[in-house]
């Protein structure tokens, strides 16, 4: 993290966050942006250069899901002197753009991945990794959260021209509209265009499965082995070599931000950007004879008119159909656990009063 922070612009700040810092940073403290979370301390850059700082008491008290406490890539508000070892967390300004998703299993809460990023670099390896619904379920996820999403295809040196080839015709058939990369970080054949488009001030999170080779992109990008990689099985099964997200300014100013590799992405409340990644779907969608049409068994539905007649690849409809009903089935579980939870904390308040009022 050798590069020197002239300012927060740098950083990625805007007019947008000076008014997010109006409504929680008091005047004494200082917005930073969030480098790298760890247990119990995050590291945090500003103008001032790299330091570590925690979260104040009062601010882990008012928190109580997950999603309001600060990821990588978020700007908070700390306080710091320089005698301080630590800075102190206050708050965590309004969020730009965010990627998350649905925690693994059966629990209903979301699992902030990272916070105010421009692009997510959707990362799949094409000689195993390659998947189509895969894809489609990132891609939804990131317009979601308002970043622009970008597909990237590594290890091209391990799949012949054809192979390649087969698979780009494969994501244009779907109607991804998303910019494609293609790289191989063995013969170097793509970098020079990946390097070509991180430009500075802008923030480029990379996701993917274990294995594809995102921290060996971002090393190539740095020019030298600043993160851990390790050579995966045939399969990329079993090992995950990082652990922990990472924001790292490059040379140009650019930000990129590593993540551990990700088995399962649950999707959560994800309407709109479903109705983003499978716009031609929608489209029909505004012709069914019922506004509430599921699109799946119901008459006068110009969806399955289209499938039927072979206007829309049949796999493509069936993703839309699991996407939707796992993204709906979700968001009923998780407001029930909201209104759970909220009665619970009536309880809690309650109770509190009548305990002090004996
Ligand atoms: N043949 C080939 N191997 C590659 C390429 N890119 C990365 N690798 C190798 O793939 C292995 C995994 O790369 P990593 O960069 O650790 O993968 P990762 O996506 O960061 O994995 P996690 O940190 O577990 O999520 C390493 O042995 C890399 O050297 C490529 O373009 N071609
Ligand atoms: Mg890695
Ligand atoms: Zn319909």
């Amino acid at each position: 993290m050798g590069k020197l922070i002239s300012n927060r612009e740098a950083l990625g700040w805007d007019g947008w966050f000076d008014e997010q810092a109006g409504l929680c940073c008091d005047l004494t403290s200082t917005a930073a942006r969030v480098a790298a979370v760890d247990r119990g301390q995050l590291l945090l850059l500003n103008e001032m250069g790299a330091f570590r700082a925690k979260l104040s008491g009062k601010y882990m008290f008012s928190s109580n899901v997950s999603e309001e406490y600060p990821c990588v890539g978020d700007w908070v508000c700390v306080d710091k002197t320089p005698d301080d070892e630590f800075g102190l967390i206050h708050g965590v300004l309004g969020r730009k753009t965010s990627l998350r998703r649905k925690t693994a299993g059966e629990s209903v809460e979301y699992q902030m991945i990272a916070a105010n990023m421009d692009f997510v670099i959707i990362v799949q390896s094409c000689n195993y990794d390659f998947n189509l619904k895969r894809l489609e379920r990132y891609l939804v996820m990131v317009t979601e959260g308002g970043a622009s999403p970008n597909v990237l295809l590594t290890k091209t040196d391990l799949v012949t021209a054809e192979e390649l080839d087969s698979q780009l015709a494969q994501i244009k058939d779907a109607g991804i509209t998303a910019p494609v990369l293609t790289l191989s970080n063995v013969t170097r054949e793509g970098h020079d265009e990946l390097i070509r488009i991180v430009s500075p001030g802008k923030t480029y999170c990379f996701v993917g499965s274990s294995g594809v080779g995102k921290s060996t992109i971002i090393n190539g990008l740095v020019g030298r082995d600043v993160l851990e990689t390790k050579v995966v099985s045939g399969t990329g099964e079993g090992r995950h070599t990082t652990v922990r997200r990472e924001l790292i300014v490059l040379e140009n100013g650019a930000m990129v931000i590593d993540n551990p590799g990700m088995r399962e992405f649950g999707i959560l409340n994800a309407e709109s950007g479903i109705e983003t990644s499978f716009s031609d779907i929608f489209r029909l969608a505004s012709q069914c004879r019922f506004r509430d049409c599921t699109h799946t068994n119901e008459p006068g539905c110009s969806v399955i008119k289209a499938l039927d007649a072979n206007e829309i690849d049949p796999e493509h409809y069936d993703n839309f159909v699991k996407l939707s009903k796992e993204s709906e089935f979700n968001q009923r579980s998780y407001a029930e656990k909201r209104k759970k939870d909220r009665s619970f904390g009536r309880f809690i308040k309650t109770a509190k009063k009548d305990l002090y009022r004996e």
